[in-house]
């Protein structure tokens, strides 16, 4: 399984985990409180009002898939449009006119020009300062990568990007359209013969570069081949094509929903899938995520929810 894969799987529990490092930034006014570890009696005392005031929407005292999906998505969102506007600022958008369609009435807008990304991304001297030979080759691909992302992302193909497009660039996985741009670098990743396709051998070499000392287990090879070969290789023709590492990497399931039946299967112990706020504070390891990492909670309602998604 690859980062990517392993990236949407883990889905709002990773976003958490960002979340939680993204807390010490010092804007946050709060900065003392992150840094400390909240006590058992707290993360109960959170789960207990996000569950009440957010997740349980219809207040029946039982948290659906449904209520619990909604609010991932939520905690989801909020965490990426964070990280997209911490980003933003930090590359200094300039303000320009943009023009609109009709041709006059010029809209003023910030956007960012390739040049300023390319030149805080990967500045001149980092290729300067790179000797080694597949560094260098290592450096100037990711930069090639770089500006295809880019013009994937420049929607209006103006050669700047709005905030919208910008975030476009950062999360390709969130966005139909560039998203198909991690398909196309997955299969680079792995396609040594460059003939557009990932055989069972580039796969299995993949695997082994990008996976831990699980591999020295004599079942770990036939596992994953067995995988290849009759999940993966969809049209069994021995290889995977474009199609195939797509719905190996973007699976199309709602991710957030799989996130929450996993949640709710945890401690749906009569299996009627739903859970109460007592199955949730009960098993605070597989719940803790479910408070957003500031808790500053009081712009959000209900119509916000509906109306974000
Ligand atoms: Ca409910
Ligand atoms: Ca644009
Ligand atoms: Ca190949
Ligand atoms: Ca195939």
């Amino acid at each position: 399984m690859d980062f990517i894969t392993k990236r949407c799987i883990l889905g709002a529990f990773l976003i958490i985990a960002i979340n939680a490092q993204e807390g010490a930034h010092p804007s946050s006014q709060e900065d003392s409180s992150h840094n400390q570890q909240p006590s058992a009696e707290e993360i109960k005392k959170h789960l207990e009002h996000v569950v009440d005031s957010y997740v349980d929407r219809d207040k029946d005292g039982y948290v659906t898939v449904e209520e619990l999906k909604d609010w991932i998505k939520f905690i989801h969102e909020r965490g990426l449009q964070e990280s997209v506007d911490q980003q933003w600022m930090y590359y200094e958008p300039q303000v320009e006119e943009l023009l609109t369609w009709e041709g006059y009435n010029p809209e003023q807008k910030e956007v960012l020009t390739w040049d300023k990304y390319k030149n805080l991304t990967f500045p001149e001297y980092l290729f300067e300062e790179t000797k080694k030979p597949e560094d260098l080759a290592n450096l100037k691909d990711m930069l090639r990568r770089s500006e295809r992302r880019w013009k994937l992302a420049d929607v209006n193909g103006d050669g700047v990007l709005t905030k919208e497009e910008f975030r476009e660039l950062l999360h390709p996985e969130e966005s139909a359209r560039v998203g198909e741009v991690l398909v196309l670098e997955a299969i680079e990743d792995m396609d040594s013969d460059k003939n557009n396709e990932v055989s069972l051998e580039e796969y299995m070499e993949h695997l082994k570069k990008v996976s831990g000392g699980e591999k020295e287990d004599s079942s770990w090879a036939p596992a994953q081949q067995n995988h290849f070969t009759n999940y993966l290789d969809k049209n069994k023709d021995g290889a995977l094509n474009k199609d195939e590492v797509k719905d190996w990497i973007l699976p199309s399931q709602d991710r957030h929903e799989g996130e929450a039946w996993h949640l709710v299967s945890m401690v749906d112990s009569d299996r009627d899938t739903k859970i109460t706020k007592h199955d949730i504070t009960a098993n605070p390891q597989f719940f803790v995520g479910l408070i957003p990492s500031d808790y500053h909670m009081q712009h959000h309602s209900n119509q916000r929810t509906k109306d974000e998604f």
